[in-house]
């Protein structure tokens, strides 16, 4: 499928879906919104793709936050619409049932931020900047900030962030929790494919229910979350790569999951 503001490549099992509005620093627009739930639709339906990176165009930035031109003409009606469609791309990403790597180069700001948050892991640049700049538009985060910045790294820091509007470099986002692993940015593509190659050779299965049981169980009380973990456990004993992966140890040697 082509699409006006994405990039999709493969590489093996790895789908990367790439924003591409270089120009704009890869502003959220609308149309980009709803190409990426499209895109992420695909990525969720093919079980070829095993591991999802997403990331922005050019060294500059991953997502410089939702279109604030576009945004500048809303009705109230509107930006609630807008901020549904984001919600529920966010939504789709975290539930996708495959891990996703946001890639982060440069800004990642707003919804932007929010967009990364949404991500199961998040590998930035040194040159990476992380904020929820909305106040300083008259605005609130939109797209599940406040939640998800909440979640990942605590009240405390996600007061500080909404409230003062700041920026943060990348080293700080990873001391608050926000960010998994900082690099070089002449080694940022090469630790995204090390980590998407790893994700995208292990079980689906194992991937999949963890996904649930921290996403969705952490959302529910311990007795529920640990439902969701016996849920998930006892459903990879219908795979043949839990069995791969047993007999593999036993046998001393490297597993190789199938996705069955
Ligand atoms: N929206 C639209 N265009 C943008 C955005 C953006 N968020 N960010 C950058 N651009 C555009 C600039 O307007 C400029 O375009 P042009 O060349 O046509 O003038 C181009 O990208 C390059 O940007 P700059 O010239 O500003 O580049 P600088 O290196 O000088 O600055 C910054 C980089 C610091 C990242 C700066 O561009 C900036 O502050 N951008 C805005 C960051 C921001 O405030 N993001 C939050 C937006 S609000 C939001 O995300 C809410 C999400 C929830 C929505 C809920 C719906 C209701």
């Amino acid at each position: 499928m082509a699409y006006r503001n994405l990039l999709v490549s493969d590489r093996g099992a790895v789908r990367t879906i790439t924003a591409n509005r270089p120009d704009k620093l890869n502003a959220l627009n609308r149309e980009t919104l709803n190409e990426l739930t499209l895109a992420f639709g695909q990525a969720a339906q093919d079980d070829a793709v095993r591991c999802v990176v997403l990331t922005g165009a050019g060294d500059k930035a991953f997502v410089a936050g939702a279109d604030i031109a576009e945004m500048n003409g809303y009705t109230p009606l509107q930006g609630q619409a807008f901020s549904a469609t984001g919600q529920q791309l966010m939504s789709r990403i975290e539930r996708l049932g495959k891990p996703v790597i946001a890639r982060i180069p440069g800004y990642a700001l707003g919804g932007g931020m929010e967009l990364a948050m949404a991500c199961h892991l998040r590998i930035a640049s040194e040159k990476a900047r992380f904020g929820q700049p909305e106040i300083n538009l008259g605005l609130i985060p939109g797209f599940g900030g406040t939640q998800r910045l909440l979640r990942l790294a605590g009240r405390g820091a996600a007061l500080e962030l909404c409230l003062l509007g700041k920026q943060i470099n990348a080293e700080r986002a990873q001391e608050l929790g926000i960010v998994t692993q900082v690099v070089a940015p002449e080694g940022l593509d090469e630790a995204v494919q090390a980590v998407a190659d790893q994700l995208a050779a292990s079980a689906p299965c194992a991937a999949a229910g963890i996904l649930d049981a921290v996403l969705q169980g952490g959302e529910t009380g311990i007795d529920q979350g640990l439902s969701y973990e016996t849920q998930g456990f006892a459903l990879c004993f219908a795979t043949e790569d839990m069995r791969e992966g047993t007999t593999a140890f036993l046998e001393r040697r490297n597993p190789e999951f199938k996705g069955r």
